[in-house]
């Protein structure tokens, strides 16, 4: 296989073994809905996956004909970071530039706690007009510390990166020298250090490659504030998702969550064969946590009904 070939669509992904199965669903959604599935090339850095977890994934992609990489990153190289509660994972998407092959020249890194609506191809597509990263707006208040205005810290949950720009400027070492002089003090360390390095030089891309929860209640105000999309942008992710991310306790593997493709990601992953695993790793404190209230129940309808309706076929 020649990895620099135009006709290859090379997507990263990170986790570890709690989080398999959740990425198989990334992984899984986007094979469905590409129509060329054979391009899509999968580079997974693996922080310790399973055998078992790693059959199943092997076969997702063997279905659809992809190609699938293990890259084994080394555990060493972090032991003086702040790892916090999201732990070393979080970190292996800023060592792409070690970690992947040097003919790798163009990336789509996604986070694992995600739903593909749409053909990743046409993220791919997506110009980056000379910049080095492109990513979604954090749809909500960034961190005091950043001092930066809410509609310029971006969601590092879909990250569309010119590998050979950033080796060439080296930025692998930029952002790990900012982990050691300030890393304790952030507060999403890779999200927040990411932001800093590319300060005003990050390209936006359209806000439906990365579909926080928010972009419903800010859809709903019709006047949109505080944020540098506009009313179309958020109805064009609306009606037209390309990738939704469960952010942040919205995790549609929580008994009490409600989100709009709760549901659809729940019929995804019972057609796989984690199907009878889904609520096993929850806590037993969150099977009893406060339910929602009815008002949440109706308005969570109300959005399922009005949003793009998201299928997946075989
Ligand atoms: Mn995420």
């Amino acid at each position: 296989m020649n990895s620099s070939n135009p006709g290859n669509i090379n997507i990263v992904l990170a986790c570890d073994d709690n989080y398999a199965r959740w990425m198989g669903m990334v992984i899984l959604s986007a094979l469905q809905k590409a129509e060329n599935p054979e391009q899509f090339c999968f580079f997974i850095i693996d922080g310790g996956i399973k055998d078992k977890n790693k059959e199943i994934i092997g076969s997702i992609v063997n279905k659809y004909a992809g190609t699938l990489l293990w890259v084994v990153p080394d555990n060493g190289n972090y032991n003086d970071l702040p790892v916090k509660r999201y732990g070393l994972a979080a970190y292996y998407r800023l060592s792409l530039a070690t970690l992947l092959p040097g003919s790798i020249d163009r990336v789509i890194y996604l986070d694992s706690d995600m739903l593909v609506a749409a053909d990743l191809a046409e993220l791919w597509r997506t110009s980056l007009s000379g910049a080095v990263i492109g990513a979604v707006e954090n749809l909500g208040v960034p961190p005091k510390s950043l001092n930066l205005p809410q509609n310029e810290y971006f969601n590092s949950g879909t990250l569309l990166i010119d590998l050979k720009q950033w080796r060439e400027d080296d930025y692998e070492s930029q952002l790990f020298s900012l982990f050691e002089k300030k890393g304790s003090e952030l507060q999403f360390p890779d999200q927040d250090a990411l932001n800093l390095i590319f300060e005003k030089q990050w390209k936006r891309l359209p806000l439906r490659w990365n579909i926080q929860p928010a972009t419903w209640a800010k859809y709903e105000k019709k006047k949109i504030t505080n944020s540098g999309y506009s009313y179309d942008d958020y109805e064009e992710a609306i009606k037209n998702p390309g990738v939704i991310h469960f952010l942040a306790k919205s995790k549609p593997w929580f008994y009490s969550t409600l989100h709009p493709y709760k549901s659809v990601y729940i019929t995804l992953f019972n057609e796989s064969a984690w199907r009878y695993d889904i609520f096993s790793q929850v806590a037993i404190k969150e099977k009893f946590r406060k339910f929602f209230s009815v008002e949440k129940l109706i308005k969570n309808n109300k959005r399922k009904k009005y949003s793009a309706e998201v299928t997946f076929k075989n």
